[in-house]
């Protein structure tokens, strides 16, 4: 079969009314920066890339160089596109404007620029995580409230994970596809459209050095997984943990499992680790179209209501019948606690 590229896709998209050009365009310009942003980290020690840049992003954490590079390759391809209201970045306290000289779009761009980066310096996959909302049309200086929108009024989502192979996952809400880079013409080709993630699944991620500070629920359903065969789920599961949020993602896209960042009593008062608005909420989107489930344990994440750019929430995503056990778990304690 002919491959088929991502502009024939975006095309096909147009064509079925599922996009408009603007949003085509904004895609394309994104995809071209996360190309420049493989090449970067591809360099590794060669590129003088690796190590720490000696700044705390907003979040307090220690900037690697390429989460600068990466954040700077981003914010100036999406400078003069023309399709931008405005940027956010995990890597910036409040939203970027465009530039007075460029003209103005219809949209907001929020991304990770490189999640996962305390992997950089270990050769372990990293990746990027974008979100793109709407900008209300009477906004011409989008503020922070602006940016504030439910996952469910997303307009697209996507991750690119810099692997062995460098891939691009999106979705417009009408599935999840993969694009897999061909660097000897440096385009991305169609490599898995509407994408099923299994309901089921043996393979569970998160963090068990954690496990001593998880609520009663997350320990019961964690405990019910480490029983295997001869516990109440009657069967042996596996674990994973990269500890990089975009490659246990694509792991779960690829073949099923579910991932956890549950609270803890270690970051309760932060209201979790993950980021809603530039990881949660995209990889939930991206989820859902694919079968998936995407919970914080209580509630749906794409129907949160964001309070703050840089929120944090626990995040539950993956194989719909593990996410919805744990959360029912969560719940049935709630309850219980009246
Ligand atoms: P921990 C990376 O720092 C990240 O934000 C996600 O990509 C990843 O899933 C998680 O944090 C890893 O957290 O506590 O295992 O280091």
């Amino acid at each position: 079969m002919k491959p088929v590229s991502l502009i024939q896709f975006l095309i096909e998209e147009r064509r079925a009314g599922h996009i408009n050009t603007e949003l085509s365009l904004l895609i394309e310009v994104v995809a071209r920066a996360c190309k420049r942003i493989a090449v970067a980290t591809g360099k590794g020690a060669l590129g003088g890339v690796l190590g720490a840049a000696g700044t705390d992003n907003v979040q307090g954490e220690a900037q690697k160089k390429l989460d600068v590079i990466s954040n700077e390759i981003l914010l100036e391809a999406n400078a003069w596109g023309g399709h931008l209201a405005a940027c956010a970045s995990e890597e910036m306290e409040d939203p970027q404007p465009i530039p007075d000289m460029y003209p103005k779009g219809q949209h907001l761009l929020l991304f990770d620029p490189l999640d996962g980066s305390s992997n950089i310096d270990v050769n372990i996959s990293v990746g990027t995580i974008f979100s793109v909302l709407r900008c209300p049309d009477d906004v011409t200086e989008p503020k922070v409230e602006h940016f504030l929108q439910p996952g469910t009024t997303q307009l697209a989502a996507g991750y690119v994970v810099y692997g062995p192979s460098t891939l691009l996952v999106l979705t417009f809400g009408h599935g999840t596809h993969e694009f897999t880079l061909d660097r000897e013409i440096g385009s991305f080709i169609l490599s898995r459209r509407d994408i099923r993630i299994p309901e089921q699944t043996g393979e569970f991620a998160i963090n068990m050095s954690n496990q001593r500070h998880w609520e009663a629920p997350m320990q019961r359903y964690i405990g019910e997984l480490l029983a295997g065969k001869d516990g109440p789920r009657g069967r042996d599961f596996n674990m994973r943990w990269v500890a990089s949020m975009v490659a246990d993602v694509h792991r779960i896209v690829t073949r099923g499992g579910v991932f956890f960042y549950p609270l803890d009593a270690k970051i309760r008062d932060k209201g979790g680790k993950l980021r809603l608005m530039y990881e949660a909420n995209p990889m939930a989107f991206i989820v859902e179209q694919a079968g998936g489930a995407a919970s914080t344990g209580r509630e749906r994440i794409m129907e949160l209501q964001p309070v703050g750019l840089h929120q944090r929430v626990p995040v539950f995503l993956g194989s719909k019948q593990e996410v919805e056990l744990a959360a029912h778990y969560h719940r049935e304690a709630d309850g219980a606690q009246g």
